[in-house]
């Protein structure tokens, strides 16, 4: 997992859905992952009905790439994933979110710490109120308000934590804003994640060129399998 982060390269991960991600397409999207070189699965959802085990199952079962929880609850923590994002949602005032989860969480996690990825999360208002926002019970930084984002960033690095991950909510109507990541980008050292939103190739090149490490997409893979081809060759072209 540490290499996930110390390799400085850019990296596209497909994000799945335990309740979305079923069935044949399911084993389209992670055939394709696989072919192109995706670097890693990440798995979950602000709410599920299916277990998160029951995913990393069939994704194990189907491919080789790494699988790294992105857990929208408790309940999505498991040991059988290969690293998992240790969230904390710090553009929000939601203690639980900020250390009570975490608190609740550590004995569990106490045997697999060397898979945690400690991960500033910060969403970004890009549009209509996300399922995050309504589950969290916090407040998404207004997406004209740059300087608030890169201070909670600036922040989250000075805490300590290893990744900034961008998130504009699943399936929002457009992704972070470019000069928001590019202020991100100047302003702290670690790896940044950028995602929500995204939908084609001029994007994630744009992306990449105001300095996100890793983007990665959902919603735009599961309309349009063949936005993960194209990500992965965009990704190439910074090899
Ligand atoms: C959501 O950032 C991810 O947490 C992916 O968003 O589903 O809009 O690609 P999309």
């Amino acid at each position: 997992m540490k290499s996930l982060l110390s390799d400085k390269g850019k990296k596209i991960a497909l994000l799945l859905d335990p309740d979305k991600a079923r069935g044949k397409a399911l084993l389209n999207i992670l055939r394709i992952a696989e072919e192109n070189g995706a670097d890693f699965i990440l798995a979950g959802g602000s709410l599920t009905f299916n277990t998160i085990d029951t995913l990393i199952n069939h994704i194990r079962e189907n491919c080789s790439l790494p699988v790294i929880l992105f857990p929208g609850n408790l309940l999505q923590l498991s040991h059988n994933a290969d690293g998992i994002l240790l969230l904390s949602l710090i553009s929000g005032r939601n203690p639980e979110l900020l250390i009570g989860n975490h608190v609740i969480a550590a004995p569990y996690l106490k045997d697999v710490k060397e898979k945690l990825i400690p991960t500033g999360y910060i969403l970004i208002s890009c549009g209509s109120k996300t399922s995050v926002e309504y589950i969290s019970h916090t407040e998404a930084i207004p997406s004209d308000k740059p300087g608030i984002v890169v201070a909670t960033a600036m922040a989250g690095e000075m805490l300590g934590l290893k990744m900034i991950y961008l998130e504009a909510g699943s399936g929002a109507s457009a992704h972070v804003p470019i000069e928001i990541i590019r202020a991100v980008r100047e302003n702290i050292s670690i790896p940044i994640a950028v995602g929500g939103g995204i939908r084609n190739n001029e994007e994630i090149r744009k992306i990449y060129e105001a300095g996100a490490d890793i983007i990665i997409l959902g919603n735009g893979c599961e309309k349009r399998p063949e936005l993960l081809t194209e990500a992965c060759r965009v990704r190439n072209e910074y090899k």
